[in-house]
């Protein structure tokens, strides 16, 4: 049962989809405050969810803001990254979800404040406010979920393996990675270009040195089995004759500063304007942008910087400089001065004071950014996604993004942006993936081997075993690491390989299971405690997921370690692979097991009752024959079920065709 509460007159989001609700008088389980709530937590009650956010899987304990921000610096210390998911279930005592819809600053005081109480505090007293109750967690994520609509839904080819890096620089750098997958004996679906295979950052555009034959080379690859993805800022650079500079600086399209000129900003091109995605006329014409790259045949994009982040305003900059030249006129800097110079550097970048500066046009009038803030990134995701279903009618086409708020999950998935080479953040991939998919972004992955720093092979090897079941799987590297293309790390290259595979053999069951999540708001990944309420023992696992119907999986995720201990809520049977024809299985009893992993093996359990299809390897996902099957089971007490499939075409949006399912492994 969802209820819900209107306070002020709150901008239309259009997060929720929902029909009528029953409308609350009063507000149970919270106490209403004059700016949010509170709620007295037990000592022994759970939050879940909060999406896109650090620390573990059980978010008491700390305090966090839906203020998409671009930090690539994911500390235990940060209560935001890029997105903004107003969404939390409150487990225990009392169990109900709480949705907040308001697109500026909300914080959720997890107990940093008092120990004792949830806090959660709106920026201003216009929004609705939802309140969940259903039979189990899951039930409430479902029905959340249905509150806010489908989510998106890539071609199948975007659940194969992607290397990505910060940037292969021209053709001849993508022919080379695809030629050294093939030589590696190594799947490969798409190659993703980075901002340098544009002319001069300018969005829609391809530079003719680097890229002379787009759609030639487009083709080329896909001959191959390869898409490539190109990336697309929020940004467009102020150039006279560059058509989308100029269309939307005729057409009023970009956000504009208080007097109507339009705001300035810098980015990667140096300035820019921010078209006004909140605008509908604006984000359909930004969105129509992207027809220059379909046509070349790409299928496929990542939007980026679009929180929107911005490097500078020129006030800003200049009233630095001016610091900055008074300041060299002197002959001793004391630490104030050369420590206030850094500050004020670093303080340019993603200002609040930059974000309380422009102004949107919107069906509502017009509004100030800081107000609606949370919302940008989100309407440029919806940007792109309305315009795919009308330049590509019938058709999927791949777009994850950075920043993200709750109802773009229906236009498309998210990257969990830049994360470091580090094990922490391996343990942050497996904590935030069931917390963003409970707020519908089941499209998600972060880049795996991690982005910033330098990866060491035994990282990239662990981060696979974990990635390999995680709906975008891309290898993404920043402008500064090491090479970390999969094929780089010589000293466990046949563990690698056995890895990327194992993906490939297990895309019958993770495809038809991310399928069943999308179309029926099931899970894909999710806690313990979501299968195994009773057991207080699962409530405090962390570091292990269930994965569809009938899988959990418990990652290594630290360096040196050749096992791990593992929470068996009930009897499974663990299969410990070296490869998908090589691996040991046992069946474990309930209870905690301290189980050997090396290096190339990945520990994965089924759970009783359970079919799991597993098909041939292949080169990439066109080759792969999911009608000759072998199947995983555990069959404790005799037959196990059988596995509903969810064999489609993989490209069409035609999904509810009964001839999509099929019932395999009887
Ligand atoms: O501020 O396009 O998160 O994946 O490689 C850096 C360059 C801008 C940030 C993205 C990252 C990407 C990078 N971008």
């Amino acid at each position: 049962m969802i209820y819900k509460k209107r306070y002020g007159q709150p901008f239309d989001t259009e997060s929720v989809v929902g029909s009528f609700l029953p409308m609350m008088e009063t507000i149970p389980y919270l106490t209403k405050e004059p700016d949010g709530f509170s709620y007295a937590m037990e000592p022994q009650d759970v939050l879940y969810g909060l999406g896109e956010n650090v620390r573990g899987i059980n978010k008491r304990g700390w305090v966090y803001e839906s203020k998409c921000s671009d930090d690539g610096n994911h500390t235990e210390g940060k209560s935001s990254l890029y997105g903004a998911y107003n969404f939390m279930i409150v487990s225990g005592k009392d169990t109900f979800g709480v949705f907040i819809d308001y697109p500026g600053k909300v914080t959720f005081d997890c107990g940093y404040t008092d120990m004792d109480t949830l806090r959660i505090t709106v920026a201003e007293e216009n929004y609705d406010f939802y309140i969940i109750e259903g039979e189990s967690l899951t039930d409430i994520v479902h029905q959340f979920r249905q509150l806010v609509g489908r989510s998106y839904i890539p071609p199948k080819w975007a659940f194969g393996n992607a290397q990505s890096r910060w940037s292969y620089m021209n053709e001849d750098e993508v022919r080379e990675v695809v030629a050294n997958y093939r030589a590696n004996n190594m799947p490969l679906d798409a190659v993703v270009l980075d901002i340098d295979y544009m002319e001069h950052y300018k969005d829609f555009t391809v530079d003719a040195q680097r890229f002379p034959r787009f759609a030639d080379f487009a083709a080329e690859m896909k001959a191959q089995g390869i898409h490539l993805v190109p990336i697309i800022d929020a940004g467009v650079k102020i150039e006279e004759g560059y058509d989308v500079y100029e269309e939307g600086v005729k057409n009023g399209y970009f956000c504009t500063n208080q007097d109507g000129t339009p705001f300035v900003a810098g980015v990667w091109p140096g300035r820019v304007h921010f078209p006004d995605m909140l605008n509908p006329e604006a984000r359909a014409w930004f969105g129509s942008q992207y027809k220059v790259l379909l046509d070349q045949g790409i299928e496929g994009f990542w939007n980026d910087m679009n929180e929107p982040a911005l490097f500078y305003s020129p006030e800003r900059l200049k009233a630095f400089f001016e610091n900055a030249a008074a300041l060299s006129r002197k002959d001793n800097l004391d630490q104030n001065d050369f420590f206030g110079l850094v500050r004020s550097v670093m303080g340019l970048m993603n200002a609040p004071e930059d974000y309380r500066s422009f102004y949107h046009d919107t069906a509502a009038g017009r509004v100030r950014h800081d107000r609606v803030h949370n919302l940008y990134g989100g309407c440029m995701t919806r940007a792109a996604g309305e315009a795919f279903q009308t330049l590509r009618p019938g058709q999927r086409t791949l777009l994850y993004c950075r920043s993200s708020i709750i109802g773009a999950h229906r236009w498309g998935g998210i990257w969990l942006g830049d994360n470091h080479s580090s094990w922490s953040q391996l343990l942050a991939n497996i904590q935030m993936m069931p917390a963003v998919q409970m707020c519908g972004f089941l499209y998600s992955g972060a880049d795996l081997c991690g982005f910033s720093e330098d990866t060491t092979p035994d990282l990239a090897l662990r981060w696979l075993e974990f990635g390999l079941f995680t709906p975008l799987m891309r290898n993404h590297a920043g402008a500064e690491s090491r090479e970390q293309e999969f094929y780089r790390f010589t000293d466990v290259l046949p563990a690698i390989r056995n890895m990327l595979n194992l993906r490939y053999a297990l895309l019958p069951y993770l495809y038809s299971e991310f399928m069943k999540a999308a179309l029926e708001d099931a899970p894909y990944f999710r806690p313990l405690a979501f299968d195994y309420p009773a057991d207080p023992d699962a409530r405090e696992v962390d570091d292990q997921l269930l994965l569809g119907e009938g899988l959990m999986v418990a990652p290594v995720h630290t360096q040196n370690a050749h096992g791990r201990t593992v929470y068996l809520p009930e009897a499974m049977k663990m299969l410990r692979l070296r490869s998908v024809s090589d691996y040991d299985e046992e069946v474990l009893p309930a209870g905690r097991h301290y189980l050997p992993c090396e290096l190339g093996e990945v520990l994965l359990f089924i759970r009783p009752g359970h079919t799991v299809p597993v098909a041939q390897p292949a080169t990439n996902t066109a080759q792969l024959d999911d009608t000759a099957l072998t199947f995983w089971r555990f069959a404790p007490d005799g037959r196990p079920a059988p596995y509903r499939m969810y064999p489609d075409d993989g490209v069409t949006t035609d999904y509810n065709k009964p001839e999509h399912w099929r019932i395999v492994g009887q």
